[in-house]
Order: C-alpha cells, then structure tokens, then sequence
C-alpha cells in the first residue's frame, strides 16, 4: 500500500493509533507507511512526567499537566488495554488506582513489545497542516528539533492525537494583577509540598479540583478553600476543608466570595480546566469544540465532517480512556485500510448532532458513564479490537462514583 499516514502526537491515543496498524500488519494486512510526529524526547504523552513548567527545552510550551504524586483518578478496571491485561505486565494482580509512574510503565509496556518506536519521529512539533485540494493530499510541516531544521511532507490521511488537556483555561477576577500571593492554573501545579502550611484557594469542582485539593491537603496546606461557580462537590471533606459560592474579587490576600463572604489565601490555584487547541491548524481543518462526550464535528466522534481524510482521537471528555483510544484508533485504521466506509456529507455531519443530542439528555454521571461504554463498544463490534465487558468496565465506574460519595 503507497499511502502515508501522519500521527500527530504518541501519547495514549496516538499509542493506539500505532499499535492497531501494527496489529493489522501482524496479521497480514498490507498497512501504509506510518510516520509518528511527537514534540517531547519520549512517548506516554500527559504520562511522561516533566517537572518543567513554562517552556521545554526546545522553547515549546510544556506538555505536561501531570504532577509529581498524580495517581490514577479513576479505577484502572475501566481503562485497561483489552489486547494487553494489566496481569500480562506486572505479571501478577496490582491495585486499582496505581500511581502514575506505574500507568507510563504499562502504557509503554506494550507499545514496546509491539515495536513500533521506529515510526515515531521524537524531538518533532508539527508547525502547520494544509489540504491541497487539487493533489487531495494533506502538507505537513515540522520542527526538527534535533537537526534544528525544518521540512514539509505529504500525507494521503492525517491523525491528530495532540490531546486537549494542556492548553490551560485561564478566568480573571478583578484584583488577580495585584494579588500578593500566588496565582497559578492547576497545568502548572507539579508538587503539593510548595503549598504545605499555605491557605489555599481553588476555583473549579471537577477532577483538579478534587484531586490537587485533596494532594495539598494531604501534604499539609492549613485550610483549602473551594470556590464553585455552578454547585459544590459535596463530598465529606475534613474539618479544615470548605466549600463557598464563587469567587467575585480580590483584594490584597483578601478572597471575596458571592455570598459576601471573605478569606485570607497564600495561593489560588485555577483547577479551571483546558482548551482544545491546534495552533497548527488552519481554520477549516481545525476542531471546534466543547470539552464534552460527543465532541462537535466528528462523525463517530473520529472523523473530521470538514474533510473524512483528516481524523481526531481522544477529543472527548474522559470516563473511558486508553480501551476507548484503542477503539477509536483500531476503527480509523479499518477506515483509512478501506475495511469500513463513510456514508455521504450530509450523514457525516447529522451524526455528531445526533450524539449531542443524546448526550444532553442524559440524566446524571452514571447515564453519562454508560453512555461513553456503549459509544466505546460500537466502535468495538464493527472491528477486530478484542471485545471486553463494558458492563464490567462500568460497573467499576459507578462503584469508584458511589465511594466518592460516601465520604
Ligand atoms: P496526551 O496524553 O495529551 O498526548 C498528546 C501528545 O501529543 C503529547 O505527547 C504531545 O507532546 C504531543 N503533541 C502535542 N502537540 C504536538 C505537535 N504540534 N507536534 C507533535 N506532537 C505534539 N486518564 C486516565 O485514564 N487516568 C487518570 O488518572 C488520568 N489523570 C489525568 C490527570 C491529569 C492532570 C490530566 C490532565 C489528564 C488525566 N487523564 C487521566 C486523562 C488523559 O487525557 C489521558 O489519560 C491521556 O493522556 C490522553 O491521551 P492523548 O494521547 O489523547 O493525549
Ligand atoms: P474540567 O473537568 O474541564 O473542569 C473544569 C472546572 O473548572 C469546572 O468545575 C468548571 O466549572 C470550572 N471553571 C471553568 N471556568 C471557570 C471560571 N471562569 N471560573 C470558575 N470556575 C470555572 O477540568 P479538570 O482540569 O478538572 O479535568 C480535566 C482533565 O484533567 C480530566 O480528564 C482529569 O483526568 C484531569 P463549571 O462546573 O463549568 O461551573
């Protein structure tokens, strides 16, 4: 096969992207020529710590949003690989929420034994992407940071696996340009001890929120202040732990909250969340979207409605990861193999609404649990990805939910 394929990004998701091609040649496929562009030195994405902030090495912006004592967030049982068991890796049973240097290892575990390191270009941002319509091909454009060069190549079909949580969302509240303490987004947090005997402020009540807070805490900051805009977390927090109304103001140190309420804080930390963003993109190639389970603009929350020769993986947010990124990219492969066909534009762009509307609907978190299992199994059932339980998978979800709640 003489086609070319670009992979932006080896994190989880462009992991997957490599090892579905791998599995289909493996098995006799004639599969195309695989180039891999990552900006960092090395694989695993968000998982491949960096204690840097700011800038790289190369004067990229820093990847990374993980911190130093991250551990799984969710339950592993919902995310593992279904071709390579966490017990195949370890080679014995491990506990549900590992930490973080411990996810990398599996991640890279079978990527490894896949051997599919060679197709990743490593030290290489990709600057810009273009379609010329008249050739139907895609240019894509790259910073060799290692031979400080840059070059232009063509592709018949391109992937972007670039992620979305790195770009920080960053809110202003009046006072934050004179505030005498710090300020810093939830991206730039690496180590929890910076903030021990510290009053600290969150804004945000989803994932960062929960977890930095819980992290400061437990590395022995003085009081940590939650501000919601929408509704509180809820759960039972310790005695030094509150929950208050949005934030309004500040003022000095001076945290002024909607409910006329104040406090004194050393830090605020902005657990606010990120941006989808593809500065290498141009307008019409690149996604617009919310940060929520049906993506916009992508038939089967993969294919770009704008051009179907231009894919997406892991632009939603995340119940489900690496078993999802799995389905996704096993699925754009048996696309791009000619194993599956696109229906016509006007089915390409009805689907994604459909989705919307169906997620809108959901009821609460469970239903929105079930809802990414179900989406994660059809992609599944129309390839040869190793079918696992879903129920199992959600199941484990609800119970990690129901814990949470009980304090
Ligand atoms: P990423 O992991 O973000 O990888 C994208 C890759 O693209 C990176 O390597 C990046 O360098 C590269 N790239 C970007 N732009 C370019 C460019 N222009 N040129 C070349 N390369 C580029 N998920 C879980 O399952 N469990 C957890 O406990 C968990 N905790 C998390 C904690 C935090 C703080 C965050 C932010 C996320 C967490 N996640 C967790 C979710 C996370 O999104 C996924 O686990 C996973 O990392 C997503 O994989 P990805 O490949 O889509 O994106
Ligand atoms: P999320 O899940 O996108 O959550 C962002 C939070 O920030 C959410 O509670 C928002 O409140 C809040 N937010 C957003 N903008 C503002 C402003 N302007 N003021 C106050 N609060 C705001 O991001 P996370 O970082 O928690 O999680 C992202 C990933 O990282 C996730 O996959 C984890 O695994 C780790 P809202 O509820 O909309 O009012």
């Amino acid at each position: 096969m003489s086609k070319r394929v670009a992979v932006i990004g080896a994190g989880p998701s462009g992991l997957a992207q490599l090892r579905a091609f791998q599995s289909a040649k493996d098995k006799g496929a004639d599969i195309p020529d695989i180039v891999c562009f990552e900006k960092q030195s090395d694989w695993g994405g968000l998982w491949n710590y960096s204690w840097r902030t700011g800038l790289d090495d190369h004067g990229e912006p820093v990847h990374g949003s993980m911190y130093r004592y991250l551990w799984s967030n969710g339950p592993k049982e919902g995310l593992e690989f279904a071709d390579y068991s966490f017990e195949e890796h370890f080679g014995r049973p491990i506990a549900s929420y590992p930490p973080r240097a411990v996810l990398f290892d599996y991640i890279e575990g079978r990527v490894k034994k896949s051997g599919v390191r060679h197709w990743i270009r490593f030290n290489s941002a990709v600057r810009q992407v273009s379609y010329d319509e008249h050739e139907g091909m895609f240019h894509v454009t790259v910073q060799d940071h290692e031979k400080g060069v840059e070059y232009t190549e063509e592709f018949d079909h391109v992937i972007v696996a670039s992620g979305h949580f790195s770009t920080p969302n960053v809110p202003e509240y009046p006072g934050f340009d004179t505030f005498k303490g710090r300020i810093l987004h939830a991206h730039d947090f690496r180590d929890a001890r910076e903030f021990s005997d510290k009053d600290i402020l969150i804004l945000g009540t989803s994932y960062s929120a929960e977890d930095i807070g819980s992290q400061c805490w437990k590395y022995g900051c003085k009081t940590v202040t939650v501000a919601h805009r929408t509704a509180p977390m809820g759960f039972d927090w310790p005695a030094n732990w509150q929950e208050v109304p949005a934030l309004e103001s500040v003022d000095g140190r001076t945290a002024f909250f909607k409910d006329g309420t104040s406090k004194q804080v050393d830090a605020i930390i902005l657990c606010t969340g990120y941006r989808h963003h593809f500065p290498f993109l141009p307008d019409d190639l690149r996604l617009k979207t919310a940060n929520r389970l049906a993506a916009a603009d992508l038939y089967k929350v993969v294919v770009y409605v704008g051009n179907p020769d231009l894919f997406y993986l892991g632009m939603q947010d995340q119940w489900y990861t690496f078993n999802m990124f799995d389905a996704q990219a096993w699925w754009v492969r048996d696309v791009i193999l000619g194993r599956i066909s696109l229906p016509d534009a006007a089915a390409l762009k009805a689907d994604p609404i459909t989705r919307e509307a169906t997620e809108d609907a959901l009821a609460d978190d469970y239903a929105c649990i079930a809802y990414q299992g179900a989406y994660t199994k059809e992609l599944i059932d129309e390839t040869d990805y190793p079918s696992f339980d879903i129920e199992v998978a959600n199941q484990a979800f609800n119970k990690w939910k129901k814990h949470k709640k009980r304090g």
